[in-house]
């Protein structure tokens, strides 16, 4: 019996996937190399350093030293930023803010589970930010997915034991977390990058609270 739903921010509450994945591909071109939407996925639930580790990787290039990584990955999210600092509450995905509050008014805990450090200014701008009962980013994990401690975190932050969790996720990365915590998978997007999860939706608009008991049968 599910009593919390765990939600992925980027890709799933709102598209900012999509600036996370112009900022690396400006980095790369920078760089002398591009990023395809392919390559893009594994970079998906990842977080900042880890994320530019795997776009050099791809590029083919090597830097050791930290602080040289520390200004790539400043200088990307500078990019992002200018992004999300122009989002507005129009900007969630349609269908989710039905459901979340639907969600709310049948007592379902809700909580979003993200790798992310910019979460909290993404939800102000979109005008979530006091309606999750838990929110855990990447300025509180150590870990960041496929590592379950974010996933896990929320469920211990919503007092809810892991089995009782669904978790949305657009990543394949996130996936993975979400089966590791113990917790029901459900993928959002493409079923070709999410195929482990228990079950994959195309996006929210046909999602209700009615179809929670479907979606994990
Ligand atoms: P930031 P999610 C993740 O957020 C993104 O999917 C991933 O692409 C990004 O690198 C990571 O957050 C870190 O984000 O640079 O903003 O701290 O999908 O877990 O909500
Ligand atoms: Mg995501």
């Amino acid at each position: 019996m599910i009593k919390a739903i765990i939600f992925d921010l980027d890709g799933v509450v709102v598209d900012t996937a999509i600036f996370h994945y112009q900022a690396w591909k400006r980095l790369a071109n920078e760089m002398g190399f591009d990023l395809t939407p392919e390559q893009n996925e594994q970079l998906k639930g990842i977080s900042r350093l880890e994320s530019l580790d795997i776009l050099l990787d791809i590029g083919g290039i090597t830097i050791d030293s930290y602080e040289e990584k520390q200004k790539l990955a400043t200088k990307k999210n500078e990019w992002y930023r200018e992004n999300i600092l122009k989002m507005k509450p129009s900007d969630i995905l349609p269908g989710v803010r039905h459901f979340i509050v639907d969600l709310k008014n049948t007592n379902y805990k809700i909580a979003i589970g993200s790798s992310s450090k910019n979460a909290g200014t993404i939800l102000e701008r979109i005008g979530l930010d006091s309606f999750f009962d838990a929110v855990v980013d990447g300025t509180k994990i150590s870990k960041s997915k496929p590592d379950p401690e974010v996933f896990l975190k929320a469920a211990e932050e919503l007092n809810i034991a892991p089995e009782y969790c669904l978790v949305f996720e657009d990543a394949a990365a996130g996936i993975e977390a979400a089966k590791k915590a113990g917790m029901l998978a459900i993928g959002v997007g493409d079923y070709t990058n999410l195929s482990n999860a228990d079950k994959v939706i195309p996006d929210f608009s046909n999602i209700n609270v009615m179809l929670i008991d479907n979606l994990t049968k």
